[in-house]
């Protein structure tokens, strides 16, 4: 049986460039639409995740060193440059690719975009700093991109299709019915004028001019995005007036794969409920001190600045942070003491909460109480020697020892008001979360990593442990159901830092196994084994791996 694609037929051949350019031009289109939307989605809510360059460092990464050097070589300083157009470019072949496939062979011009939007999901998610919000960029591209490639492809001229448009076109593909039977209408449409060419051309239009508009807006936002983050050298951080603790040269264990005591900022872990990073201008930027006080007071940025700011070491955790779970960070912070600036609004004998509200409308309850007993809880400007990150609160945070980052590390701040628990609540209270969040003693094993093997002998076991405002005196280990063992305890920063532990197993015999750990804290509170769930107010229970020791 011969097959016969509509081209090949008597009145086709003049046409034959074009049934390939307006499926190509589909292609295209669909895959702009999809990058642009794709693209404006990362600028707006994963800025590290833009799928072109996330694409451009897996290709980096990938790609021989002789290649790069040539690269390099060719281009000098344009070599990123030549990078993102080659991606472009390569795309946009695949693309038009895609858009011939799908018109002659559906769905293999759609399963083609997905292959590509799977390869910007692995370059997104294969970062070291990647988070869950990071795959949206790439899912969203591959989304948009195979609607708009069906609907394109769906809506081609009949004579470039063989699937969907079998009915019209189906003299040319039976061969038992002669090219005479041709439907008379056909050649109308054959000769690119008819209504159903115009049309094609009209969506395919919009669909490039959605793309081309999104990735226009894309550029404008990270622009934006860029201008904010250079703003953060117009103030540059002032030297502190009060050092951090000097951290113990016994603070951090030499043991390999231990979670570094100080968490670099580009590690550390965000949790916000901003779709966009607030983008905040530091020169126009105000605190307000408001509600049940005698004075309010109101600040901005160069004076928060010109007062006596004081540097502390603080672990922050965040309330979702299961056992064992990395939604926990420690960092060296830079601020104003929260409890001199209350001292200047004079709260009043009635307010028992500081409502602190950011920029972007989120609020965190925290007692007045935690602000004011002498604890490290500060405005924040710095965050390991630079000025905050913009995803972590620039221009200026809150940062309070001891409680849950939802009941008082506000980033973007820009009110305190002071008021009661009984009359006003924060953010995620009534949304099921408990008024106070205290962080409660946990600990959590990172070496070895759990379900990894391991190889007999002496195997040492080590991670971090935390109590904060108490500090933690012992961590003991568990193998399997023998005798707990404790742990040697690194010399401890201060009562509000995770502090390192190492036990070392010896004599580790080859099998599955399973490694417990539990902390006491200085008041003596052991570690309950009893399981909590993160809500309302943080988990609970003893952090556990299993490892496979080999012979
Ligand atoms: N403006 C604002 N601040 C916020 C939040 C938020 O959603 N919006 N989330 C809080 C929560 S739940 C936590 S755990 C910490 C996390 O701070 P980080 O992202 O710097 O690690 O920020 C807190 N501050
Ligand atoms: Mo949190």
């Amino acid at each position: 049986m011969v097959y016969v694609t509509p081209d090949t037929t008597a009145v086709a051949p003049l046409h034959r460039a074009q049934a390939f350019w307006r499926p190509a031009a589909a292609g295209l289109a669909a895959a702009l639409a999809g990058l642009g939307v794709a693209e404006l989605t990362a600028a707006w809510i994963a800025p590290g995740a833009s799928p072109v360059l996330t694409v451009g460092v897996l290709v980096i990464d990938i790609v021989p060193a002789g290649v790069k050097d040539l690269v390099i070589g060719l281009f000098g300083t344009a070599d990123k440059i030549v990078l993102i157009v080659t991606i472009v470019l390569v795309l946009l072949l695949v693309a038009a690719l895609a858009g011939i496939l799908e018109s002659r062979r559906p769905p293999f011009g759609r399963l083609l975009v997905v292959l590509i939007g799977a390869i910007a999901l692995f370059a997104a998610l294969s970062r070291s700093s990647a988070s869950t919000l990071d795959a949206v960029p790439a899912v969203v591209a591959m989304g948009v991109s195979a609607i708009a490639l069906t609907f394109l492809t769906t809506r081609l001229p009949v004579d470039h299709r063989t699937g969907h448009a079998a009915t019209a076109s189906a003299p040319a593909r039976v061969p038992e019915q002669a090219p005479a039977q041709v439907p008379e209408q056909a050649p109308a449409r054959l000769d690119g004028s008819g209504p159903d060419r115009r049309r094609f051309l009209v969506y395919t239009a919009i669909t490039a001019g959605i793309g081309l508009l999104a990735l226009a807006g894309a550029q404008f936002s990270a622009a934006a995005t860029r201008a904010a983050d250079a703003a953060r050298a117009l103030f540059p951080l002032p030297t502190p007036s009060v050092r951090a603790a000097a951290i113990p040269a016994g603070a951090s264990l030499d043991v390999a794969g231990i979670t570094p005591l100080i968490t670099p900022n580009a590690d550390f872990y965000r949790i916000d409920t901003a779709l966009s990073v607030p983008r905040i201008d530091p020169t126009t930027w105000r605190l307000k001190v408001t509600g049940m006080v005698e004075n309010e007071v109101e600040i901005d940025f160069a004076e928060l600045l010109a007062l006596p700011l004081e540097e502390s070491t603080t672990t922050l955790a965040c309330v979702s942070n299961y056992v064992g779970g990395d939604l926990i960070g420690n960092a060296t912070w830079l601020g104003y003491p929260i409890r001199a600036l209350l001292a200047r609004a004079k709260p009043t004998e009635r307010a028992d909460m500081v409502l602190s509200t950011s920029q972007d409308g989120f609020t965190a309850g925290t007692p007045i109480e935690a602000l004011t007993d002498g604890r490290n809880a500060i405005l924040a400007v710095g965050m390991n020697g630079e000025p905050l990150p913009l995803e972590h609160g620039y221009p200026v945070r809150m940062v309070v020892p001891g409680l849950y980052g939802y009941v008082s590390a506000t980033k973007w701040v820009v009110e305190l008001k002071l008021t009661r628990f009984d009359q006003e609540q924060g953010y995620w209270t009534p949304r099921g979360w408990s008024a106070e969040g205290p962080v409660k003693l946990s600990s959590r094993i990172d070496v070895p990593r759990q379900g990894t093997s391991v190889s007999a002998g002496s195997i040492v076991v080590a991670g971090v442990a935390w109590s904060q405002q108490v500090g933690i005196s012992a961590v003991a280990v568990q193998i399997d159901d023998g005798p707990w063992q404790a742990a040697a305890l690194a010399d401890a920063i201060s009562v509000d830092t995770w502090r390192q532990w190492a036990y070392t197993w010896d004599r580790a015999v080859a099998g599955d196994h399973t490694i417990r750990v539990r902390a006491t804290d200085a008041a003596g509170l052991v570690q309950t084994s009893a399981t909590a769930d993160v809500a309302p107010d943080g988990a609970t229970g003893l952090h556990e791996i299993s490892v496979s020791v080999s012979a």
